[in-house]
């Protein structure tokens, strides 16, 4: 029989085993990336409060005669989209995605360009109001920088908001090796008040079956790996806020086929501006989940003053999985505790492998490159969900360093498995399939 034993345990193991796998796995931080910290950031000399991207870096500056100068360096990275799943991506600056490129409303900036791919590429600053020249799109606003040159981009900026930068050269293949990165421009004259914390998000999707390291830019629906800030869960960092804070988040999408409809629990927020300008007042609404078009930037805001641990998540059931495996027959609601014995009466070759599986050796054995499809530990058991995912830590008082650690409910507040008595004072009855309750 030509069945491997991926596809064995795909079937026969399932959940299960691959959930005890990725337990076992050590959480690893990438180097200097940032991570929220137990104050807000202080305000700047030039009036704002600076934005904090999770699993990711800000890009830094030099003043020269009043100009802001960066310096962006496109090349190979390996990168950590969670522990146990590396990938040899592309990035900037030796992240993936990119630093974040913040500034102020008017400001002068002229950013330097380096490439150091193995082939030709070109940055476009998607949103921002520059001279045509300054575009960025290959073979329209400027030949492709050749690899080994450093090409000079120099504008001012005019509007303030959230924006985005990536090659408008090869884009297929340039950005679904991770070239991207999300730009931040803050207002001159800010009109409302500041926000407390202001967390900034690239929405991305990848294809990496386990045992490969490059993703595939030829992939058109299938993507496996669903990112914030190019991590997936459990690899994600939380957010934090103290009880009261004004929360701003920026999200940014560059997914190559999809669009995130992205939801945060115990809250409802605002949608306060796109990469197209400020919404104004008047014309906001509530909503609790934001639908992030690929190609658009949504900036979300909301006062955290519900204390707990608050999932943030896309809505798209598939776009919180890792490495999902598909071929599998629907076995929802089937009584499978006979499935393995069943199994090996068909399958002769099953009897080794299952040996191997219980002898320990095997299953202590990550799979070359690959993550489970679910999951970290939580505080109440394992959190099913993968890829983007992550969560939204309030808290009365943060501690001053250090992990924020899990939400300690109230035991009033926490549900829990109900008890003969209170079924019995509310007329509760189990066996019950209507859920009818008694007049
Ligand atoms: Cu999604």
């Amino acid at each position: 029989m030509g069945t491997t034993r991926r596809e064995l345990m795909g079937r026969a193991a399932l959940g299960a085993a691959l959930v005890g796998l990725g337990a076992r796995w050590a959480h690893a931080e990438g180097e200097g990336m940032e991570g929220a910290g137990a104050a807000p950031k202080p305000i700047t000399a030039q009036g704002y409060r600076p934005t904090t991207t999770l699993d990711g870096k800000t890009l830094p500056y030099r003043m020269v005669d009043g100009v802001k100068v960066f310096h962006m360096v496109a090349g190979d990275v390996e990168h950590e989209f969670a522990p146990g799943l590396l990938g040899r991506c592309w990035g900037y600056n030796g992240i993936v995605h990119g630093p974040t490129i913040e500034a102020v409303e008017g400001d002068h900036v002229r950013i330097y360009v380096t490439n150091k791919l193995s082939a030709p590429t070109t940055v476009h600053w998607h949103g921002l109001f520059v001279p045509s020249g300054m575009d960025g799109v290959g073979g329209l606003s400027q030949r492709p920088i050749e690899p080994g040159e450093t090409f000079r981009y120099e504008f001012t900026l005019r509007q303030h908001g959230t924006f985005m930068y990536h090659p408008h050269h090869d884009e297929m293949t340039q950005m679904a090796l991770g070239l991207m990165g999300m730009i931040v421009v803050h207002p001159r004259e800010p009109k409302g008040p500041l926000p407390d914390r202001d967390y900034v998000y690239m929405l991305g999707e990848w294809a990496m079956d386990p045992g490969v390291w490059r993703p595939d830019p030829n992939e058109m629906k299938d993507f496996n790996i669903l990112t914030l800030n190019a991590r997936a869960f459990p690899g994600t960092s939380p957010m934090v806020a103290q009880l009261g804070e004004r929360v701003r988040i920026r999200i940014g999408n560059l997914s190559a086929m999809d669009h995130h409809p992205i939801h945060l629990h115990g809250y409802a927020f605002e949608v306060i501006e796109t990469d197209g300008g400020q919404v104004p007042t008047s014309a906001r609404w509530p909503e609790t989940t934001v639908l992030v078009p690929t190609g658009s930037v949504r900036v979300v805001e909301f006062i955290a003053d519900n204390p707990g641990d608050w999932a943030i998540h896309c809505h798209m059931t598939h776009h919180i999985m890792n490495q999902m495996g598909h071929g599998v027959p629907n076995t929802a609601g089937v009584d499978v505790t006979q499935f393995d014995e069943r199994l090996m009466e068909h399958v002769p070759e099953m009897n080794e492998i299952m040996e191997a599986m219980m002898s320990g050796d095997d299953m202590d054995k990550p799979p070359p490159n690959g993550i489970p499809m679910i999951g970290g530990t939580g505080p109440r058991g394992y959190i099913t969900m993968g890829g983007m995912f992550t969560t939204l830590r309030v808290r009365e008082r943060l501690p001053e360093s250090g992990d924020v650690g899990w939400y300690d409910a109230p035991a009033e507040t926490q549900a829990r498995p109900a008890s003969a008595d209170e079924l019995r004072t509310d007329g509760v009855d189990p066996t019950s399939a209507t859920g009818e309750l008694p007049p």
